[in-house]
């Protein structure tokens, strides 16, 4: 069974996403993701003019030797625009291998560990009567874990905090954070870590204190602090017992990650900007880290994914793997299938993509009793209508950027 064609998809319904389809000599179908946040055309053009080409007449069982192909055969290995590329010809041949089984992808991986993947949601608000309401709305939806993110004193806006309350969680016109917005360039917030710090403490006591001790709580940094503030936030919120603290510094700063991890034990998790299981060689084995957060979106798909959470299992570091609204609903359902069939599954990130969005991805995952089942379809259980994503052209959007009170940039 040959490669016939390689075709990238570009559609935005609401918000952009790289789709990429593979089509076999026997008319069999598979699709990958190759979102990349506000750099989508980049990962689009390596895969229209440098990948596509030379998978026409490959063999699309050959998933493994096609991964080291354009990993190693690249020499220009490693980074987000390669590895979504590679992501997006490692998912879609995994989908093809999984239809052409007839089986659903996740027995491909090693069948059922777990009955369903536990999941998180995201509730915000700019001050604690909005949190409440979207806490208490995603547990009315069902959730049995949130990321609680929160509005600062003095600050207009702030990341992970949606700007406007409107309808329920997953309903159109719902208010939701969506961080890239749609302009020729990016927006500029201002940040002030005194003000933060000072403030979320506050915040998690004030949830813990209407909510109770059994919702998981989760919360993300955003890469915005130094090592000793990041250990000091982790010290302060370990009452509230989170579930996790994210992204607490930036992630090329590995050492970082030893300061933190010596003042407190809060859990710890980073990875989302990670692309390859290189980037977790001494996180991992010298555990400083909880979980591991690359998306198989932007990590080398499912055979990247896999061999960052075989690696991680060494050490009882556990999955919790990126799925804000970027990573597309086939990012999505990729890993639910392999969440669903990994021992060290841990959690899955799972901010509801829009109606618009569903519809012209049509996944087929189920949410219930606060988890994702993967769809028992063979391969992933997607249903890509290319007439209706035709319909939503490309527009330019950007991840904002962040500037200090003082007007120096900094960490987004
Ligand atoms: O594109 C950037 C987003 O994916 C990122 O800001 C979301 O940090 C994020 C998260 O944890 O979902
Ligand atoms: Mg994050």
């Amino acid at each position: 069974m040959l490669i016939e064609r390689a075709d990238v998809i570009i559609t935005s319904p609401g918000r952009n996403f790289v789709t990429l389809k593979i089509t076999t000599s026997d008319g069999v179908v598979g699709h990958g993701d190759a979102t990349l946040n506000g750099r989508e055309l980049s990962v689009a053009s390596y895969l229209d003019d440098h990948v596509a080409p030379l998978l026409v007449g490959r063999d699309a069982h050959a998933i493994e030797d096609t991964w080291q192909y354009l990993y190693r055969g690249g020499y220009w290995r490693r980074g987000p625009v390669t590895m979504a590329a590679i992501a997006a010809v490692d998912t879609a041949l995994w989908d093809i291998k999984a239809k052409v089984a007839g089986l659903p992808l996740y027995q491909l991986l090693g069948g059922p560990s777990r009955r369903r993947c536990l999941v998180y949601g995201h509730a915000s608000g700019k001050d604690l009567p909005e949190l409440f309401d979207s806490v208490r709305e995603h547990l009315e939806a069902g959730f049995r874990a949130v990321r609680v993110q929160t509005g600062v004193p003095g600050l207009d806006s702030v990341y992970g905090v949606a700007s406007s309350a409107a309808a329920s969680v997953g309903e159109p016109g719902r208010y939701d954070y969506e961080p890239a917005r749609r302009a020729a360039s990016p927006a500029e917030e201002s940040w002030d870590t005194r003000a933060y710090l000072r403030h979320v403490p506050s915040v998690f006591e004030a949830v813990r204190g209407e909510f109770g001790e059994e919702v998981a709580l989760l919360h993300d940094a955003h890469h915005r602090l130094t090592p000793i503030q990041a250990a000091k936030l982790g010290k302060s919120l370990e009452p509230y017992d989170l579930f996790w603290l994210e992204d607490v510094t930036p992630a090329e700063n590995q050492e970082a990650l030893r300061w933190v991890r010596h003042h407190t034990t809060t859990p710890l998790a980073i990875g989302e900007v990670f692309n390859t299981i290189w980037d977790y060689q001494h996180l991992v084995r010298e555990q400083l880290i909880d979980y591991v957060r690359s998306p198989i979106t932007h990590a080398g798909g499912i055979t990247g994914v896999r061999r960052i959470l075989d690696y991680a299992a060494l050490y009882q570091v556990k999955s919790g793997m990126h799925g804000p609204t970027d990573v597309s609903p086939v990012g999505l359902a990729a890993a639910v299938h392999l969440g669903l069939a990994v021992h060290n599954f841990g959690i899955q990130e799972y901010m509801v993509h829009s109606e618009r969005t569903r519809e012209v991805f049509g996944p087929t995952h189920e949410f219930a009793q606060g988890g994702l089942r993967p769809s028992e379809e063979p391969g992933l259980g997607i249903h890509f209508d290319e007439e209706l994503a035709a319909e939503h052209p490309y527009e330019p959007a950007y991840l904002p950027v962040n500037r200090l009170l003082d007007g120096s940039v900094h960490d987004w």
